[in-house]
Formats: structure tokens, C-alpha cells, sequence
């Protein structure tokens, strides 16, 4: 079966996504999410110039084969751009496979091994009432385990935060935005180290011990100062802080590790293994975080689960609204087939952008599953896509009090 065409679909129905559409001369078309928020067009070129043409001809049934090429081939390793790539690649080749199998994914994956994946929401407010408003909301949706971002005193916009509380207005987070420059905020991290403490302890106060709490501190701190904070959100009983430190040093986990047990997440900016080795290996993190579209693809997110498995540790795939009902289809996939899944995070998209992304995935009484129809089980409407042309949009940068730019 070989490959005969390959298609770099760029669209914007409310936020930007790029697909990779594959086609076989069977004429089976597999897609894969190709998305790099604020760094679209990067990947559709990296697909479009450097690689469509290594994939025409090619049988489509060597996924392995041909992720090995790709990745070893390029001699340049790793990186966000070249791990976006490579990861629609890999997806579109395992939709196709599944399809021409007549099977839905995560049977080619092992099978079921549960009948959902607990989904978790982002619930947030600029203060506490708007917060709790929210909180009630996703309750009222089916959520059982819920993402909490407040603002902070002080500070006027904070990652995380929606601009409404109207859940049904406005589509959870929506951190990228449609302007020329990116936009900056301030943060004060001694201000947000104060506040935090009192919000999960109000929170906990209102709602119960029950209720899984998770928490993104979106990089900002240093290990001492995460150790700090994962120390005092102990007695809230979190199912994890994520994020505490931006990482990259790996060894600076232990520190935060040695003063807490509350159980950290981290990797959504990671793309490949090698980023989670003294992570995974020391047991310094309890979840990993990465996303298919960014981490190389189904291929290698499946090894690295297998790999986390060994040290108990769990998946918590990332999943806002900039990766595409793709790359969520393919986490739902592996969510449903790996045995040492632990939550799947869901930010709902647009309606715009599910009329262009047709899924089988369902959301029901707080679990997730990605559908029996074969392959991934999304299918995209081209004709619609094109009506949305693509539109530059950043993420913002932050600075601190004093000017400095800081992790955002
Ligand atoms: C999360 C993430 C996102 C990122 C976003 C950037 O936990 O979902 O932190 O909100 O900020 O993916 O594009
Ligand atoms: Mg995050």
C-alpha cells in the first residue's frame, strides 16, 4: 500500500491547527495533527518542503520504518518543530493502518483497557466567587477531577484565567491570541506563592475532600520556591501540581521531591524520552504530561508510557484546545489501551471548530472515549477548512514587576 499524496491542511475556524492529510493509492487518508501554537506555519513548511516528498511512494504500512527515517534521516534531532512533524506522520500512518484493519486504534494498541479515561476541566476566575461559579459549572457538565487557575491579587491578567465566566460563552482557556505582537503581562511570583495556599483551602472548604484538584503553575517558579508551594498544597490533597519549575534541569526535581509528597506533573513542552530520563528513572514526577501532536506521535508516546510504567508512574496527556480533535482522538486512543493511564486533560473546542473536525470521541459522565469507528475516527471537511483561512496569533510573553522577561 503506498502512499500517493500528501497534504498540509492549514486552517483557522476560531484558533489556527495544521493537518497532515496521507493518502494511499487504495485511496485510504489518514490525518495527523501538526500543530505548534504561535509557530504554525514552521511545521506546515517542515511538512510541506522537507518531507511530503520523502513520503510519496513510500508503503504506508511502515510506520516504524518510516519514523526511524524521518527522525535518524534528518541528521538534526528533537526540537518542537521537527517532533510536530514527525508526530503527524506517525499518527496519519496508524490511522490509515487501523482503518485498512477495519479497527478502532486502541485496538491495535492492545485493546481496551478500560471503558473510559477520566477527563479533567479547566475551571477558573479572576477571584474566589468567580472560581466556585466555574467549579459548579464543570460539576453541572460531568467533570469529575478539576483544573484550578485563579487570578491573583495584584495582578491583572494570570495564565489561565478566563476572560468570562459564562461556560457556556466562552470555550475554557484560550490562551493564544489574534494580534500582531504578542501581548504581556506582569507577574509577581512572591504575590502568586501567598495567594495560592488560601484558594485550594477555600476551595476544598466548599466542594470536599473528594473531588480530584489539579493545578498548572505554568514554569514560574524556581525549585526552592516550587518546594515551597508543593509543600503548603499538601494538606488540599492534590492529584497533582503541575508544571512547578520550567524543568529542563531534571535534577532540580529532587529538591522539590525532598520537601513534599504532593505529586507533580510535568512534560507538555518536552518532545521526546530523553527529556523525562532522570525524571522517569529517579521517580521525581508522577505524571507525564507530553501530547502526541509534540511528543514524535503514537509510536514513541507509547514507548515512553511503557517506559514510565516501570517506575509507576502515569499519563496525563496534554490536551488543550491548540492540539486539534486529532492529536485528542490519538490520546484518547492510547488513554483507553495503555495500562498505567492516570487523566486525560480536555479543554472543549469551538463548535467552528468541530463542524471542520468531525469526531467520534464522546464526553460522558466525566470520562472520555475515543469511539469504535476505524482509524482515529475524525474526518475533516476540507471545503469548510477553507473557509478559515489561517491568521497569525501569539502566545503572550511575561515579565516581571521590574521589566525582566519570565517564563509565561
Ligand atoms: C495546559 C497548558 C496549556 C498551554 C498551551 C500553550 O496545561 O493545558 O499549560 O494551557 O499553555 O498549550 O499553547
Ligand atoms: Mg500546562
Amino acid at each position: 500500500m503506498k502512499i500517493t499524496h500528501v497534504d498540509v491542511l492549514v486552517t483557522s475556524p476560531g484558533r489556527n491547527f495544521v493537518t497532515l492529510k496521507i493518502t494511499t493509492d487504495d485511496g485510504v487518508v489518514g490525518y495527523g495533527d501538526a500543530t505548534l501554537n504561535g509557530r504554525e506555519l514552521a511545521v506546515a513548511s517542515y511538512l510541506r518542503d522537507h518531507v511530503a516528498a520523502l513520503l510519496v511512494g513510500r508503503d504506508a504500512h511502515r510506520i516504524e520504518d518510516t519514523w526511524q527515517y524521518l527522525y535518524r534521516g534528518a541528521y538534526w534531532r528533537r526540537g518542537p518543530v521537527t517532533m510536530a512533524a514527525i508526530a503527524a506522520v506517525d499518527t496519519a500512518l496508524w490511522d490509515i493502518k487501523a482503518k485498512v484493519a477495519g479497527l478502532p486504534l486502541y485496538q491495535l494498541l492492545g485493546g481496551a483497557s478500560r471503558t473510559g479515561a477520566l477527563a479533567y476541566g479547566h475551571a477558573s476566575g479572576s477571584d474566589l466567587e468567580a472560581l466556585f461559579d466555574s467549579i459548579r459549572a464543570h460539576l453541572e457538565l460531568g467533570y469529575r477531577a478539576i483544573r484550578i487557575q485563579t487570578g491573583v491579587p495584584g495582578l491583572d491578567q494570570v495564565y489561565g484565567v478566563s476572560a468570562s465566566t459564562q461556560i457556556g460563552e466562552r470555550y475554557d482557556y484560550e490562551p493564544a491570541q489574534r494580534t500582531a505582537l504578542p501581548s504581556e503581562e506582569t507577574w509577581d511570583t512572591r504575590a502568586y506563592m501567598r495567594h495560592i495556599p488560601a484558594v485550594f483551602e477555600a476551595v476544598r472548604n466548599e466542594f470536599g475532600p473528594e473531588i480530584p484538584l489539579l493545578h498548572d503553575a505554568h514554569h514560574r517558579m524556581t525549585p526552592i520556591q516550587a518546594a515551597k508551594v508543593a509543600k503548603a498544597l499538601e494538606p488540599y490533597d492534590l492529584f497533582w501540581l503541575e508544571d512547578c519549575t520550567p524543568a529542563e534541569n531534571q535534577e532540580a526535581l529532587r529538591l522539590v521531591r525532598q520537601h513534599s509528597t504532593t505529586p507533580l506533573a510535568i512534560g507538555e513542552i518536552f518532545n521526546s524520552a530523553f527529556d523525562y530520563q532522570t525524571l522517569i528513572t529517579e521517580q521525581l514526577i508522577d505524571y507525564v504530561r507530553s501530547a502526541v501532536t509534540h511528543a514524535g506521535g503514537v509510536s514513541p508516546m507509547k514507548k515512553l508510557f511503557d517506559f514510565a510504567a516501570l517506575y509507576q508512574i502515569k499519563s496525563g496527556i496534554h490536551g488543550p484546545t491548540d492540539i486539534s480533535p486529532v492529536g485528542m482522538a490519538a490520546a484518547l486512543h492510547l488513554d483507553i489501551a495503555i495500562h498505567n493511564f492516570g487523566v486525560q486533560e480536555y479543554m472543549r473546542h469551538s463548535p467552528e471548530t468541530l463542524e471542520v473536525f468531525r469526531t467520534s470521541y464522546r464526553f460522558s459522565d466525566g470520562l472520555l472515549h475515543p469511539g469504535d469507528a476505524p482509524g482515529l475516527g475524525v474526518d475533516y471537511d476540507e471545503a469548510l477548512a477553507e473557509k478559515h483561512p489561517y491568521e497569525p496569533a501569539y502566545l503572550p510573553v511575561n515579565r516581571l514587576r521590574d521589566g525582566t522577561v519570565h517564563d509565561w
